[in-house]
């Protein structure tokens, strides 16, 4: 269950816990000067002050980083997410080291100053470490000020603007039937979005679809140790004369109805890009996500010139500024950030209100290697804007639910977000014990010739 929504009878309660608070001022009055006057106490509520940070790693399935504020308020508490895969304790280690220390004390309620505070502050700043570590303890704050005025957090946002959040899920497999099937598995739950991925021939592994082992590995002539990254082979010719077919084969498989998308994630050259999205005219892709790496953002141009399937782009985005030229020259249909890796919903808001004035609509990140408050926060904006396009969602198994519980729910295409207070998710610490992190990398890639390759 989602955190219970805290007694109604509030100015009684807080009353009794504002004598606690009180009893801090050397904490509070130390750690405030990071904001000298900017936060009194709500009126009508005691001042509230964060007593402790908990930077929580777990695998139960997977490896994932939660971030618990403690406050000043018995049982008022918030939990953020900052799983950065592949990178986990590095961020564990700037919330520990180097953020929690700037917190405590501090006011949870001044979210805004927290978040300039954080990203602002340090001379050294962004990258998808830091921002990771930024949007766990954004997530925790804007959970906490949920909770403490009674509300879901899309409420604070400025309330609904849809009644769910239109998702897709993946469907892939290692040939084209394979891919038909799971996407008619997709559209028999209910969704209405499908993104679609297929194994490309004689290339070990490609990007969304299961690794094939290699006839060495499975000679056994190549031990593959377990906690190593993975190396998948990327040819451009097979694939880009793969996509077009297997995006031919749904449509006639499947009709018009379903809305399709696919993720090159950032593989191609500009003009490879251009010629794919072109290709993929005739099926009226939703999107095509992430053809290029971020740091080609001028070679959108080439894409455009020559193709009108819509552009999805941004979960290596790290700060708004990484999105502005691509929405303000409209090179993008949908910005894709992840409020895992941008710094949260504070920054994410600001992202969605650039891009509604460009005629571009979200796409937030939403895979499976971030962690349920994530996928919360996700939808909770999603709910609140006006230039909403689609969420990706992934179904968490029940071992990593039982770590961190609550969370939106899927129903028939959508995504519903729990009415609870705050984000609606939430950590069961003793439980996260149980499972400690594992080493684990994502995979590399290199080409035929041994070069390196964008995975
Ligand atoms: C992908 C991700 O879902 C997606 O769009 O790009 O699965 C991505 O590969 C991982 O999040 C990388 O950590
Ligand atoms: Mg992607």
């Amino acid at each position: 269950m989602p955190p219970k929504a805290h007694p109604t009878n509030r100015r009684g309660f807080l009353r009794i816990a504002g004598a606690a608070t009180l009893a801090q001022p050397s904490v509070a009055n130390r750690a405030a000067r990071g904001s000298p006057s900017l936060t009194g106490p709500t009126p009508g509520l005691p001042s509230l002050k964060i007593t402790d940070v908990h930077v929580i790693v777990t695998c139960p399935d997977r490896n994932y980083v939660l971030v618990k504020i403690l406050t000043s308020e018995p049982g008022l508490y918030g939990v953020g997410d900052a799983t950065l895969n592949g990178r986990e304790l590095a961020v564990a280690t700037t919330l520990e080291k180097h953020l929690a220390p700037l917190l405590i004390g501090r006011d949870p309620e001044a979210v805004e100053d927290t978040w300039q505070y954080l990203y602002r502050g340090p001379y050294w700043r962004g990258g998808p470490v830091q921002m990771t570590a930024l949007a766990g303890v954004d997530l925790a704050l804007w959970d906490i000020k949920g909770k403490r005025a009674g509300m879901p957090v899309y409420q604070l946002l400025g309330g609904r603007t849809r009644n769910g959040a239109l998702c897709y899920t993946h469907a892939s497999g290692s040939d084209l039937t394979e891919v038909e099937d799971a996407a008619r598995r997709a559209i028999e739950r209910g969704f209405k979005c499908v993104r679609a991925q297929v194994a490309i021939p004689g290339l070990e592994g490609t990007y969304g679809t299961a690794r094939r082992k290699t006839s060495e590995e499975v000679a056994g002539r190549v031990p593959q140790q377990a906690d190593l990254p993975q190396t998948e082979l990327f040819e451009p010719g097979p694939y880009l004369r793969t996509v077009p077919k297997l995006f031919a084969h749904l449509r006639s498989a499947l009709g018009e109805d379903v809305e399709l998308l696919h993720d090159v994630h950032e593989k191609l050259l500009p003009v490879e890009a251009a010629r794919l999205a072109k290709e993929l005219e005739p099926y009226h892709l939703f999107f095509l996500e992430d053809p290029l790496r971020p740091e080609y953002k001028g070679s959108f141009r080439l894409i455009r010139q020559h193709s009108t399937t819509p552009i999805a782009m941004g979960e290596l985005f790290n700060t708004l500024w990484d999105c502005v030229d691509l929405i303000k020259e409209q090179l993008i249909d949908f910005i894709r950030c992840d409020l895992g890796h941008i710094g949260g919903i504070t920054n994410a808001r600001k992202v969605a209100a650039l891009a509604e004035a460009f005629q571009v609509r979200t796409a937030w990140h939403g895979p499976g290697d971030i962690a349920p408050p994530t996928h919360a926060a996700n939808v909770h904006v999603d709910i609140s804007i006006p230039n909403f396009g689609v969420q990706e969602m992934v179904f968490f198994p029940d071992v990593a639910r039982e770590v961190m519980p609550g969370g939106p729910e899927f129903r028939d295409g959508y995504m519903m977000v729990s009415e609870a207070p705050g984000l609606g998710t939430d950590v069961n610490e003793e439980l996260a014990k149980k499972y400690p992190y594992k080493r684990a990398y994502l995979p590399t890639a290199r080409r035929q010739d041994g070069s390196v390759q964008d995975w």
